[in-house]
């Protein structure tokens, strides 16, 4: 099944709307338990269900509007026809409408935080396609629609914990996300920024890689599947030890098989292993904060309400992401 097609079985006979334009907005979200493979790269379907948390006013604003030419602006800048942001964009927007767009997307994400805003980006396209179309489409149905643009942004959808389930089926069909219907307003994001440069593997590429080259790769389902198991047990019981160790060692566990392709593909700086070094040194000493990491070198942390101040005392460039209340700083 192509990506048309996988699009026309979820909107075809809706009805069109003639709105000129709509806006929209997702939240970014970090992965507790980590998206790493694809089963099928056509439909960005993936080999673990994973479960993350969104960042509530950290994502992306996004306004459509009908248009002579397609055009994009991000953040008051327009980019340009021959830009790959551009070019990844309206493949996706095509897939859905024929008419020429113009679209306008504003980050909340922290500039050069290191936060993935491709998630919240494909995903704020999709909530804002729905309005602009008026198919009035579940949640189930836009995060299948939002995964066909990048993987993660089939979380962003929702706010608070969500889980990916992977699914088994050849078109995808049940490979989408649903919220966790957990509150727990102590809960605490803090980014770490190590390195503001690009990142010369894209995390994409990196991901195709080690499915490819490493044979450390092979353990990494079973790895997913209990680490999943896990962290969705612990979020429900609200055991953040659990949680924090749980997410820290699938973190590792996934930049582990990175290190098993040829080249060894590694993400991190000197400053990340001595940054991790600084959290488990906290953590032997009785404060309850665990670390996670994508596919780059800066490094996540999380934590609860009342160990904040402590935290941040010891790692002043912090920055903390309250995802359950309006109180971020
Ligand atoms: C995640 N990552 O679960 C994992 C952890 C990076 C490391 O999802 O190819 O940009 O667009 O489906 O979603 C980043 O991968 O990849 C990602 P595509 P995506 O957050």
């Amino acid at each position: 099944m192509t990506r048309h097609e996988a699009v026309q079985s979820i909107v075809a006979g809706r009805e069109g709307s003639t709105r000129d334009n709509a806006i929209s907005y997702a939240p970014a979200n970090i992965a507790l338990c980590k998206y790493w493979g694809k089963r099928n790269a056509e439909l960005n379907l993936p080999v673990n269900s994973s479960v993350s948390v969104s960042l509530r006013d950290k994502g992306t604003h996004t306004q459509l509007t009908r248009s002579q030419r397609n055009q994009l602006t991000i953040n008051e800048q327009e980019i340009s026809e021959d830009d790959k942001a551009f070019v990844r964009l309206f493949d996706f927007l095509g897939l859905f409408c024929q008419d020429p767009l113009r679209v306008e997307t504003r980050s909340t994400i922290p500039i050069a935080a290191g936060l993935a805003s491709s998630a919240s980006a494909f995903a704020s396209m999709t909530l804002a396609l729905n309005k602009l179309q008026d198919w009035q489409l579940t949640d189930k149905e836009m995060s299948m629609l939002a995964r066909l643009g990048s993987g993660s942004a089939s979380r962003s959808i929702y706010n608070g914990f969500v889980e990916w389930h992977a699914g088994s089926l050849d078109d995808g069909m049940d490979s989408f996300a649903e919220r966790l219907d957990v509150e727990w307003p102590e809960f605490r994001i803090g980014v770490l920024t190590i390195s503001e440069s690009e990142k010369p593997v894209g995390s994409r590429e990196g991901m195709n890689r080690t499915v490819a080259e490493s044979a450390l790769y092979r353990a990494w389902p079973d790895v997913a599947a209990r680490d999943l198991r896990d962290i969705r047990e612990a979020i429900v019981v609200k055991d953040f030890e659990l949680l924090g160790a749980c997410a820290e060692s699938n973190a590792m566990s996934m930049h582990g098989t990175m290190l098993g392709c040829r080249p060894p593909l590694l993400y991190w700086r000197p400053d990340s292993v001595s940054t991790l070094e600084q959290i488990w040194h906290l953590r032997s000493e009785g404060l309850p904060v665990y670390a996670t990491m994508d596919a780059g070198p800066n490094i996540k942390l999380l934590f609860l309400e009342n160990a904040e101040n402590e935290v941040k005392s010891a790692l002043p460039d912090l920055q903390s992401i309250a995802p359950f209340t309006d109180s971020n700083t």
